[in-house]
């Protein structure tokens, strides 16, 4: 029999949902950041970091600003967010590439490649400044007594004209990718055609250390990977200059995820007393641009447009006009943008729930690619499984949108499959099943903030 001053018996699925997130945010802290994956990624991932302090700041907003500055203290001099940050404590062939690949304080100098930290070259999805505001927004006060936006804001605001200028590789506006791990989708079938061109590394000329932690099956293949090795080397023997590359792709998530952080960075302004005003016209004509350049009537999405395609082929792969024929998740992530056309709002909604996502009718979480693409598999890394990041911002596109059933089926999807495959890192999008490794923060962090 209760008595009057029990606590609550059991404690609600939510409430252990919150707090299992929790510890593997945990479990996941090295003390400056957070590691995505304790075995499969021990270093600190840059889009990563930005998900996870999302998700922090509801546990720990102190922790959730420590992320990101963390992040942002390793900023080259030229502006650009390394995609990694090496963990000098964990032994080199823990990961693969490892800092003797990227050499960035030597290789990376003319770049202005920190001396004291060891990174990547090459860049992931801006989702910082986005992530900064959020983490402000949870707690204003101790962001104020920090100085955390006033600290911030300069390294963002370099960040961002990085990208719109140095990596304005097409001359139309948008920033392009120079490598497929920089969009963050990295084995994504809309790089086929653009890598089928690039030389692979001998396969004997590096060690994948994927492998010892993930399934081969469910993991890129070797040649994939003497690809990203190439282009990678290429980029790094030119001294990390832009301007060359051999791969330059403008994907609609990286820029759509730019334009949502300029937003972003638009209130930091207004906070600090600087008017935001030419930062939102400059997202709102951002917008217009990915629209102009990347939207694709007839399929319903954005496309990526591969800027060293060959223009006069019109084979599988890349079309004419150099967009790359492949739907993939990154197409649908434009639907966060609030200043989207209605008519392209609604045409993306449609695409979600129709026959290629199927989402709330086939699927419960967003597929990576294409059900009925000719590369599809329901397993394979960002060929098919679902991953819940890209749910998350379709969530949010859904809710920005007023379509609040879509996104509440959503959201109560990413809440469910967090929670029953252990915070896994993607999974089978038909279902359900955990593929990858688990323990995976960024489904953490981002199941912990839409229980918020
Ligand atoms: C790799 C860390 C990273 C993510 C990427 C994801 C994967 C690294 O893991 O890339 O070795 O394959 O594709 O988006 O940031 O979680």
């Amino acid at each position: 029999r209760e008595i009057a001053y029990d606590p609550p018996a059991t404690p609600t699925a939510t409430a252990s949902l919150h707090v299992r997130a929790a510890e593997v945010l945990e479990a996941n802290w090295t003390g400056g950041s957070t590691v995505p994956s304790r075995n499969l990624y021990p270093h600190q991932w840059s889009w990563d970091s930005a998900f996870i302090a999302i998700g922090l700041r509801h546990v720990s907003p102190l922790r959730a600003q420590t992320e990101l500055e963390t992040l942002l203290a390793a900023q080259w001099a030229d502006g650009r967010v390394p995609h990694i940050v090496f963990n000098p404590s964990v032994p080199l062939d823990a990961y693969f590439p490892s800092p003797d690949f990227w050499r960035s304080s030597t290789a990376g100098h003319t770049a202005g490649a920190p001396r004291t930290v060891q990174t990547s070259g090459i860049v992931q999805p801006p989702v910082h400044a986005l992530a900064a505001w959020l983490v402000h927004r949870a707690d204003p006060g101790l962001s104020l007594a920090r100085g955390f936006l006033a600290r911030v804001y300069p390294r963002l605001a370099a960040w961002h004209r990085y990208l719109l200028h140095r990596r304005d590789l097409g001359g139309g506006g948008l920033a392009s990718v120079v490598h497929p791990w920089e969009q963050g989708m990295d084995n994504s079938p809309c790089w086929d055609a653009p890598l089928a061109r690039i030389t692979p590394a001998p396969p004997r000329s590096f060690r994948r250390a994927d492998l010892d932690h993930g399934a081969a099956e469910d993991r890129p293949t070797d040649l994939d990977y003497g690809r990203y090795v190439r282009l990678a080397a290429d980029y790094r023997d030119a001294g990390y200059a832009d301007g060359a590359a051999e791969f330059a792709v403008e994907d609609p998530a990286f820029n759509a995820l730019l334009i949502a952080s300029e937003h972003a960075l638009a209130r930091i302004a207004d906070e600090l007393g600087a008017p935001g005003s030419a930062r939102r016209a400059r997202a709102e004509r951002l917008t217009a641009t990915l629209v102009e350049r990347l939207w694709h009537e007839e399929s319903g999405m954005f496309l990526c447009r591969d800027l060293r395609g060959d223009t006069s082929a019109t084979g599988h792969g890349t079309s004419a006009a150099g967009l790359v024929r492949e739907r993939s998740v990154s197409g649908l992530v434009p639907l966060l943008l609030p200043g989207l056309p209605g008519d392209i709002v609604a045409a993306l909604v449609r695409t979600v729930g129709g026959p290629h996502f199927s989402l709330g009718d086939r699927t419960r979480l967003v597929p990576s690619y294409d059900l009925l693409g000719e590369a599809f598999d329901p397993h394979r890394y960002w060929r098919g499984p679902a991953w819940f990041n890209t749910s998350w911002l379709l969530e949010r596109g859904l809710r920005t949108h007023g379509e609040r059933e879509r996104a509440d089926a959503l959201r109560e999807a990413v809440l469910d499959l967090a929670g029953t495959t252990g915070f896994a890192e993607y999974a089978d999008p038909y279902t359900g099943e955990a593929c990858g490794t688990t323990g995976f923060s960024w489904t953490a962090a981002l199941a912990l903030d839409l229980l918020h």
